[in-house]
């Protein structure tokens, strides 16, 4: 897994070697140019985990968006959520001899083989979104995209505010919609909030159930449904996104509990539906996590394609917001 420290120390080495191998590749074939000069148009092979909740509908259309706006040629493909359409949508990449290589890697593991053949074609990859775990640091220049383990963090010590706000006393039981199983940020986030527990509400806090909505409103009403079924008395739902906060909503309602009051929700993203739940008390905060990574993303391919070195981790910018928030912001969420 990335983190700060081992993304520093290797940022020239893999930049430099990629800049290289970028620099060496033959720019032979992209077949469209584009207007004045004929300079030929970079070409992009982009792929996207799938579409399972609001925030990668906001990536898509982020990266979608600023490749027409960079002028690049974009093949973008829709995995799914399956790594095997991932793995296939790169290979055909590589086949057509992209310039340059992004993707959104499904889940951390099984990606070396994959990157290895990318890297013996000179075709440089950059990860959008999530992190892959490999021991060899030159299969991909780096990474676009949000510190999760973080985001984990903030999401426990904005609950504190949240458990103050509500006059809450005593032990805290806490249910989690975990993400997609083996993905980065369902990893980092529970990692993330698990640290502040255990450092600051060891004799307090208890996570009583935990399990994969897998990042959608429907997984999310499945297994709340199913929590409450097995514990009746949680006190705070933490779900890993606001879809399955979302999804948790409708069960927890249906159980004729008031989402908001009878247990507190804590999300992470901040999708404009996110928002509006908050605005109705039924989520008491959200963690923002940004999915506008287009822009940033096509100005570090630019670089990489022109072998210029760059940051091995290009964190995104985000903040969080209480429920008393949520009105004010929502006209100006861009997503
Ligand atoms: C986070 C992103 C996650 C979002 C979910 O960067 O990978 O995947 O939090 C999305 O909404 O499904």
């Amino acid at each position: 897994m990335l983190n700060r420290r081992n993304f520093l120390t290797a940022a020239v080495g893999v930049a430099a070697a990629t800049g290289l191998a970028a620099c060496a590749k033959e720019d032979d074939s992209s077949s469209s140019t584009s207007g004045s000069g004929g300079s030929k148009k970079l070409v992009l092979g982009f792929s996207q985990v799938g579409s399972e909740s609001g925030w990668r509908s906001a990536n898509t259309d982020s990266v979608k968006e600023a490749a027409k706006e960079a002028g690049y040629t974009l093949k973008f493909s829709d995995a799914q959520q399956k790594q095997e359409n991932q793995i296939s949508a790169i290979r055909s990449y590589i086949t057509q001899g992209v310039d340059v290589i992004a993707f959104s890697p499904v889940v951390v593991t099984g990606w070396d083989a994959v990157l290895k053949e990318a890297k013996a074609k000179k075709i440089p990859v950059v990860l959008t979104d999530r992190s892959v775990e490999t021991s060899d640091e030159s299969l991909f220049v780096t990474l676009v995209g949000s510190d999760f383990t973080d985001e984990g963090r903030r999401a426990a010590k904005i609950l504190e505010k949240v458990l103050e706000k509500a006059g809450h006393k005593g032990p805290v039981k806490i249910a989690q919609l975990e993400g997609t199983t083996g993905a980065a940020p369902a990893i980092e986030r529970a990692k993330g909030f698990k640290e502040v527990m255990d450092a600051d509400h060891a004799d307090d806090w208890k996570i009583v159930v935990s399990q994969t909505g897998d990042f959608t409103r429907a997984g999310g009403k499945q297994v709340m449904a199913a929590f409450l079924q097995s514990n009746p008395d949680i006190d705070v739902l933490f779900a890993h996104n606001d879809d399955m906060g979302i999804g948790a909503i409708q069960a927890i309602e249906a159980a004729g509990k008031k989402p908001g009051k009878d247990i507190l929700i804590v999300t992470v993203d901040g999708v404009k539906d996110g928002f509006i739940a908050m605005s109705e008390g039924k989520i008491n905060a959200i963690v923002e996590c940004n999915p506008l990574l287009g822009p940033q993303l096509m100005e570090v391919v630019q670089k990489v394609k022109d072998g210029e070195t760059v940051e091995r981790w290009i964190k995104t910018k985000e903040s969080d917001f209480m429920q008393d928030q949520a009105k004010a912001a929502l006209p100006t969420r861009k997503y």
